[in-house]
């Protein structure tokens, strides 16, 4: 247990760390107040720095789909580290773990790890550009794929125009080659190739986006961006770092019967280490050093620690913990569509198997320029009350909230009666 509060350890961290925090996202700013300092978590609880329990819908912004701290997978991490931490060489673990991936995704054929979502998509489209010979890649207004500098960018002011830097320190010329178009609309997507199709390297995207809140890929539009790119030569990128492993075994290719041409994966399959994989067709990625010419390294790449969270991970995401991911997440979203009706409150939930987001926006919201418009100031209102109430949920509108297995049905019942108070 920590000695100080939250409040104290925020005072300092903000004298040796922008913001107080390693991530934008913990500092609060969105929602005001003192970010909660974790202490330890357990289960599907967390505690803070000030002894106090929380019910934890952030689960670390996605790996703890078991909940925090799984015996088994703490049991792998130490076993594998009593044998060293790191060695800069193959090991027999990465090859098992590389196959129980390719085990569950058809469409990867080769993989590679990294150690961060942010790698997995900046090397994915690398080996887009370097296959294709082509610059131009296609992203999606509000989807967020990491802080490569290609990808920070912020839509244009009309469809048909390059996005502009969504951060100082993104040069015009990065993001020249970057168009940024409306989620949830092949008309834009069909525009665009109409008049790029022979530039373009790539098209990335969260085929259920939780960045912007949890929105579903409307019937068509993941389809339509799969052929598009195969009817014009360029690659279709799935970003899973978010949903790969979590919407179920295979991720959202599997729950939409889809194969990418290249799959991003993060959070889940690393248990909770700094483990990240990018991968896909065997064409593609045999260009890919020291094989062929597309360069990509990293020292801690494939850990073997986190390769052994990864394992134990995956192995305890049986379909009887995908059937209770879905019971309880349908728990959750009955129970705050009923928070709303009983107090009133203009919101819709949306949910895709156990990512949630609650909008205070009359839905439904199928693109950034709904999720953009909701009340911002409501949910930062609603969040401080539920935190007040032991509830920690993700502490911005534009995020999805993770259930896991360790939710019990109490967990949730709680978690809905703390919402409506909260909305009241
Ligand atoms: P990382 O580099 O943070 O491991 O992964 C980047 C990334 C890539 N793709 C998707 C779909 C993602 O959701 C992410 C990271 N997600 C955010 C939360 N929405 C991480 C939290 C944070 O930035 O602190």
């Amino acid at each position: 247990m920590s000695d100080k509060t939250s409040a104290d350890l925020f005072e300092k961290a903000q004298r040796f760390m922008p913001g107080g925090v390693n991530s934008p996202v913990r500092a609060f700013r969105a929602v005001g107040g003192t970010p909660v300092f974790i202490d330890s978590a357990s289960g599907s609880k967390v505690v803070g720095a000030d002894g106090r329990e929380y019910i934890d819908f952030v689960g670390s912004w996605g790996p703890a789909i078991l909940g925090h701290g799984h015996p088994k997978v703490i049991e792998a991490v130490a076993a594998a580290a009593s044998k060293g931490l790191s060695f800069g060489a193959p090991t027999g673990r990465e090859v098992e773990f590389a196959e129980a991936i390719v085990s569950r995704y058809p469409s990867v054929e080769m993989l590679r790890c990294v150690s961060s979502g942010t790698e997995a998509t900046m090397s994915a489209l690398r080996v887009a550009r370097g296959a294709t010979g082509r610059d131009l890649i296609v992203k999606f207004d509000g989807a967020y794929h990491g802080h490569a500098d290609s990808l920070l960018v912020r839509a244009g002011s009309g469809a048909a125009t390059f996005g502009e830097p969504d951060s100082a320190g993104v040069t015009t010329a990065t993001v020249s080659t970057t168009f940024s178009l409306p989620y949830n609309d092949v008309g834009s997507l069909e525009e665009f190739f109409s008049a790029n199709g022979s530039r373009c390297a790539a098209v990335i995207v969260e085929p259920v986006a939780g960045n912007m809140g949890c929105i579903a890929p409307e019937p068509g539009f993941l389809e339509a961006i799969i052929s598009l790119c195969e009817q014009h030569g360029a690659i279709a990128i799935f970003d899973e770092v978010m949903t790969g492993c979590r919407l179920s075994r295979g991720g959202a290719q599997e729950l939409y019967g889809l194969a990418p041409h290249l799959t991003c994966l993060g959070k889940v399959v690393g248990g909770g280490m700094p483990l990240a994989v990018y991968g896909g067709r065997r064409d593609l990625m045999e260009r890919i050093a020291p094989l062929g010419p597309i360069y990509q390294a990293g020292t801690l790449s494939g850990n073997p620690v986190a390769v052994a969270a990864g394992l134990a991970t995956l192995a305890l995401l049986s379909s009887e913990v995908y059937e209770r991911l879905e019971t309880s997440g349908k728990r959750l979203e009955e129970g705050l569509n009923r928070a709303l009706r009983d107090t009133k409150t203009t919101g819709c939930v949306q949910r895709v198997g156990s990512m949630i987001t609650l909008y205070f926006h009359e839905g439904p919201v199928r693109r950034w320029e709904d999720s953009s418009a909701s009340n911002k100031e409501k949910f930062a209102d609603w969040h401080g009350k539920l935190l007040g109430r032991g509830i920690y949920w993700p502490p911005s509108a534009f995020e999805a909230a993770f259930i896991s297995a360790a939710h019990s049905d109490g967990d949730i019942d709680r978690t809905v009666a703390a919402a409506t108070e909260a909305l009241q």
